[in-house]
């Protein structure tokens, strides 16, 4: 099997012709004075010098001093060396993960020096030169200092151990395998690699859900294999965490209850945490799904998630691991025809009155939406509502509601209008963004996570083009000022070179492919029509007399879930001032998320000026054409990249097509026949 893809985002072979020369001139000597043996410095001499030899085609030398007119020094902020080429002024406030790059030319010399805050800052600081390298930035004038926005940049891996993996789409897992852990594969290493580039630092390596097999990664014989994982992942500055069940010791059988306040369940943890921080000194900590889609957790005997969370807080403490609670927690046996119940409002009405109990290596992880990572969703209005406990946000990278990996779905402009949403909190400018960056509320831990979508597949993310979505994700989380255009080019570039069509025609096809799904697939906000468990592919009624609590309500009259304090369930309520009225509006609601909290006629206008239905019908008609349009710009780039990935895009936008269209006549047909209201457009609709 071939592996165009593999590389991803490092793909140095690539390189430009501009690209080479600027390499030839400064990378033929990396001058260092410090020696690591081991560690991400020692990792960021090695990522630089294969870079390098990828691009001149010759090994760089590692000097103390050099010969060449033009060189690269590389060190962290403590090395004599980088001392004497930049100021103290020009060292201060790197941070620990952050670098500074910059040229500085002396009466007979030139030199790019890498000045890293830690040797983690130059690990980071070596993927950034060579992006500029790779890019074409002008070598001889830089001067970039950089810091990531986030302390915690967490990928989630819903990996089980018998190497399948929840809401996968790009093969089986590279981490476990028939209840083993794959430990000390090449793959491993080769993705740790690619973790670091984008600047990811603690990764969870297993399912939130937690079964039998899995339960035991916290013990012996586990321990030392997954110590061996954690080592790798060390070298690239990443911290390895575990995903535990809440039930462990009495699953185990060790105790007789899983009580949080019982002594003998403490102590377990206890004698587990010390354990696991013998194996591995730098253990991140563990990620829990209690209480949650029939996960066991601290509700059983009658305590609550604070009781919970500290109890497994107070075992980690000694040894700074944090505990990841994640705060997706509803009743996913609701009775349909209970109207009062709404699942939108669950975390905030479980965690919000809680504020203040949960101990401070406590980290509350939030998803994005009240929902379940929608098309579109309004932002979770609990996060940023506990201005005392630590707050972490949850996205999903992997495209479990987003077309599994088959269909195009640029997120990082999701992402970004979430990270861009005004909570008002503390007044205007308390966004998303800067909650997660701890400069709203005094967070001791916070920053972002995500559910990863890679597995086996030769290219990692099965769809090529999905690889933009976890470049996307380290990139903006690094710097959510940079924009999803700024980060598309850098990735075509890095990804498939410079042809100038080709790169157009991904950026355009990335830059539309969100609203397009949204368009064939869930409008005005009104999700879940998808596939029960599956959720790829259209079905309606799916989820509408179902346990899950998602429910569109459409009848011969209108469509929505009225969410409103005055009418519905009061879900806006839980908003701060600003947003609670405008989402409470019917005529300030944005058109978007309408259906999400407003149940209207369909003959209701929209801001728009178009109704509701004439909406749902062009929207859809819309979606259809926009892959069509895909389509005959894709086969025109036929020739003018490798054929393997024409192909296999090409294949893949041939099966969105079908979806698209399937979408597209069964939603229009639905409505249809539920309003009796026919197209204005005059378009083919199944009647
Ligand atoms: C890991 C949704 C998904 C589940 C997932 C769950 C979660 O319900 O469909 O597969 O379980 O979210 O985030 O815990």
């Amino acid at each position: 099997m071939s592996s165009k893809g593999y590389a991803c985002w490092l793909e140095y072979e690539l390189a430009s012709r501009a690209a080479k020369q600027a390499a030839r001139e400064w990378g033929r000597e990396i001058v260092m004075d410090e020696s690591p043996q081991q560690g991400p410095l020692q990792t960021a001499v090695n990522e630089l010098t294969i870079g390098l030899e990828a691009i001149i085609g010759q090994r760089p030398s590692i000097v103390k001093d050099s010969g060449q007119h033009r060189h690269i020094v590389v060190g962290t902020s403590r090395s004599p060396l980088v001392a004497l080429m930049l100021t103290e002024n020009e060292l201060e406030g790197i941070g620990a993960e952050g670098y500074r790059i910059k040229t500085v030319h002396t009466t007979n010399r030139e030199a790019i020096v890498l000045a890293g805050g830690s040797s983690k800052g130059c690990l980071y600081g070596v993927f950034h030169l060579l992006r500029l390298l790779l890019t074409g930035a002008a070598l001889d004038c830089l001067d970039i200092t950089e810091q990531p926005k986030y302390q915690l940049r967490m990928i989630n891996h819903w990996d089980n151990m018998d190497g399948s993996i929840e809401r996968g789409y790009a093969g089986r897992s590279f981490l476990f395998r028939n209840n083993e852990v794959l430990a000390g594969s090449q793959r491993i290493r080769d993705y740790a690699r690619l973790m670091a580039s984008i600047g990811i630092n603690g990764i969870a390596i297993n399912n939130v859900n937690v079964h039998k097999y899995e339960t035991l990664l916290v013990t012996e014989p586990y321990l030392p294999l997954v110590a061996v994982v954690a080592d790798v992942f060390r070298e690239y500055g990443i911290r390895l965490f575990l995903s535990v069940n809440y039930a462990s010791p009495l699953e185990l059988g060790e105790t007789t209850t899983a009580d949080p306040l019982d002594e003998s369940v403490a102590a377990w943890w206890k004698t587990t945490a010390e354990n696991v921080y013998r194996y591995i000194p730098d253990f991140g900590g563990f990620v829990v799904k209690a209480d949650s889609e029939n996960r066991p957790g601290p509700f059983t005997y009658g305590r609550d998630h604070a009781d919970g969370a500290n109890m497994l807080a107070e075992a980690l403490k000694p040894y700074g691991g944090l505990v990841m609670w994640r705060c997706f927690v509803y009743n996913c046996h609701q009775d349909w025809r209970d109207r009062l119940t709404d699942r939108a409002r669950a975390a905030y009405d479980h965690f919000k009155p809680l504020d203040g109990r949960f101990m401070d290596n406590v980290v509350l992880q939030i998803k994005n939406g009240p929902m379940d990572f929608q098309v579109l969703e309004p932002v979770s209005p609990l996060f940023g509502a506990m201005e005392r406990t630590n707050q972490i946000m949850e996205f999903q990278i992997t495209q479990e509601y987003t077309g599994h990996q088959i269909d195009v779905c640029y997120l990082i402009p999701q992402w970004k209008e979430i990270l861009e949403f005004d909570t008002y909190m503390k007044g205007k400018g308390s966004t998303i963004k800067e909650i997660a960056a701890g400069t709203v509320h005094p967070y001791v831990h916070c920053g972002i996570t995500a559910v990863t979508n890679v597995g086996d597949d030769a290219n990692w993310t099965g769809h090529h083009l999905a690889q933009a979505n976890l470049y996307g994700y380290g990139r903006l989380i690094w710097n959510p000022e940079l924009t999803a255009e700024e980060i598309i080019n850098e990735w075509v570039l890095l990804t498939f070179g410079d042809n100038p069509d080709v790169a157009k025609t991904i950026t355009d096809i990335l830059m539309t492919s969100w609203p397009t799904y949204e368009n064939y697939t869930a409008p005005l906000g009104v999700g879940w029509m998808v596939r029960p468990h599956l959720h790829y592919g259209v079905d309606v009624d799916g989820y509408e007399y179902s346990k899950w609590g998602t429910y569109h309500f459409a009848d011969h009259t209108g469509i929505g879930v009225d969410r409103t304090i005055g009418t519905g369930t009061g879900y806006t309520g839980q908003y701060g001032k600003t947003n609670a009225e405008l989402y409470e509006g019917l005529n300030t609601c944005p058109d978007k998320l309408l259906l999400f909290f407003h149940h209207v006629p369909y003959t209701h206008s929209l801001q728009t000026g178009k109704t509701v239905i004439q909406h749902i019908y062009d929207t859809h008609f819309a979606g259809v054409e926009q892959v069509e349009q895909w389509i005959v710009r894709w086969q025109e780039l036929e020739g003018k990249m490798d054929a393997e990935r024409f192909v296999h895009i090409a294949g893949r936008l041939d099966l969105q097509l079908d979806n698209a269209k399937q979408w597209r006549d069964v939603i229009n047909t639905y409505f249809y026949r539920k309003s009796g209201i026919y197209d204005q457009g005059q378009r083919v609709i199944y009647v």
